[in-house]
């Protein structure tokens, strides 16, 4: 888990649930270590888990989890105060492969991201995928009472509600948020179990996305490739099978006290330190990007805009830096590798282009930032740069704005993004792919008068304290409420 931080990781629980940073136990000798998770979702769940006494039901690497397990691989957790149960799913290398790399990460995030000639399947690639599904649904059978809430985690469990809801009583509520964007009927259609896909979801009492337009693009998938499925298109809500399934739009918000708070008390050195690691003189202006290495975020169409930045001011060569920070990911599938290979290709021709003896105009770095040292350094960027070609939500944009604790900073946001519903109006909207515009708006960036940026930085930064994690994940319970409420009054026959 520690290495895949940046990266998604199926989980499933009873009352609540969670990815990639789940507070992970490291046997060292006859020691236990903890890793605790220091933002995100998981963050959010764990209080939220310990209030409930619930299980998390979650697959990793997990050698000391096992180490330390029960004969069913259950942990009790956190050791200092114990009071939920973590339920490893020990998967082999096989499973991995085809399940998580293979149908996960190689057929459904392309196809969710509109990318379908870029799905490469293979026959075992879905068979791994229905048997890790009904592995976590045999795992949440085994521990769901009939009171349970279970709350489903992203793409990799998109099978699951349906054997789910058909194992336990029909007083359990099942619910799920999809993080990543939900694709236009054609393109789901290239999916090869489009339909099972939609008859999986459709064991949910609650569907979420990040925004509407991934709501309206799966009613209309419904529609097209499920059509004995009744869609109310006024109350979002699908009916198939004799069960409903309310679709909401909940944008998912950060821990924005965290980044807040980091950014203020990081120490001095972690920044210096990072620029003397990087070569970047602290007088520079800083433009910034912080990514995954995904074919999704856009990473060389934003170095394309800002080479054209330089091309056409000169001026600004050994007085701006571009910082680019690029999380290895997914690095087994080839096109990955590829697209990792092609990133640093073009930071060394562009820096070969315009460095000086003493400057480049791109910092590159695939190192892990420790949480703090990542917030002072959104603290101290100019210009963030937050360019996907198509992104569920994006969560980089918000913490950037919640380290922006000068006011002082101005974000360049991709229209193609979940996060720009809620923060294009005060951000500079762009199109990722117009290296033109973007450059011109990096220009419109470095010389935006100060009281300009910190107007906008203001309004930024109200949304996104007011929409943070905590607000979001109420919001997710009170839908969970409010579908549980509807599904006692049908079972009262009223
Ligand atoms: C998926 C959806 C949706 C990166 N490098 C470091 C580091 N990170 C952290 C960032 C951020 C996270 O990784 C990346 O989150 P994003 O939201 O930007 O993107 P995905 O990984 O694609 O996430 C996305 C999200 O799920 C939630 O629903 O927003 O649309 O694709 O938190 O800070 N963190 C640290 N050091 C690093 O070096 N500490």
């Amino acid at each position: 888990y520690r290495h895949e931080y940046a990266d998604d990781t199926p989980a499933v629980a009873d009352s609540a649930t969670g990815g990639a940073e789940m507070e992970t136990l490291e046997a060292d000798d006859d020691a236990v270590t903890v890793d605790e998770p220091t933002g995100g979702l998981t963050a959010g769940l764990d209080p939220v888990l310990r209030h409930a006494n619930g299980t998390w039901i979650a697959w990793g690497d997990g050698d000391a989890d096992f180490a330390v397990a029960d004969g069913d691989n259950c942990v009790s957790v956190p050791p200092s105060h114990e009071s939920y149960t973590l339920r490893r799913i020990d998967l082999s290398d096989e499973a991995v492969d085809s399940y998580y790399y293979g149908f996960s990460n190689q057929v459904l995030w392309p196809i969710c991201h509109g990318f379908p000639d870029l799905v490469s399947d293979r026959d075992d690639y879905v068979e791994w995928y229905r048997t890790v599904n009904d592995r976590f649904a045999a795992a949440v059978e085994t521990h769901a009472s009939a009171d349970s809430v279970v709350w489903l985690q992203d793409y990799h469990l998109g099978l699951a509600p349906r054997t789910i809801r058909d194992a336990v009583p029909d007083t359990v509520t099942v619910a799920q948020f999809w993080h990543i964007p939900w694709p236009s009927p054609e393109v789901l259609a290239e999916c090869p179990v489009a339909e099972e896909l939609l008859e999986g979801l459709l064991g949910n009492d609650l569907l979420g996305f990040h925004v509407d337009s991934y709501v309206d693009t799966f009613l209309a998938s419904i529609n097209r490739l499920l059509p004995s499925a009744a869609v109310d298109p006024n109350r979002n809500i699908v009916r198939y099978d004799g069960w409903e399934t309310r679709v909401v739009a909940t944008p998912m918000g950060i821990d924005a006290e965290t980044y807040d708070r980091n950014a203020r008390t990081a120490d001095d050195d972690r920044l210096s330190s990072l620029f003397d690691a990087l070569g970047v003189s602290d007088g520079n202006a800083i433009g910034l990007g912080v990514d995954r290495l995904d074919y999704t975020k856009g990473i060389p169409e934003r170095l394309a805009a800002v080479e054209r930045f330089f091309e056409r001011n000169p001026a600004w060569r050994g007085e701006f830096t571009f910082v680019q920070k690029a999380t290895p990911s997914r690095t087994e599938i080839p096109t990955y590798q590829r697209y990792g290979d092609h990133v640093r290709r073009e930071v060394e021709r562009i820096n070969d282009r315009f460095a000086t003896d003493d400057w480049r105009p791109i910092a590159y770095t695939e190192s892990y930032l420790e949480a703090e040292t990542l917030s002072a350094l959104y603290r101290r960027a100019d210009v963030m740069v937050v360019s996907p070609l198509v992104d569920g939500m994006n969560l980089v944009a918000q913490e950037y704005v919640a380290s922006s604790v000068d006011r002082d900073g101005t974000l360049l946001l991709s229209d193609r993004v979940g996060a720009h519903e809620r923060l294009g109006s005060h951000a500079l909207s762009i199109d990722p792919a117009d290296t033109e515009g973007v450059a011109t708006r990096i220009e419109e960036a470095v010389s935006m008068p100060r009281q300009e940026r910190r107007r906008r930085m203001d309004e930024l930064r109200s949304r996104v304290f007011e929409n943070d994690i905590e607000s979001w994940m109420s919001t997710q319970f009170d839908w969970i409420q409010r579908v549980r409420d509807v599904t006692d009054v049908d079972a009262n026959g009223t």
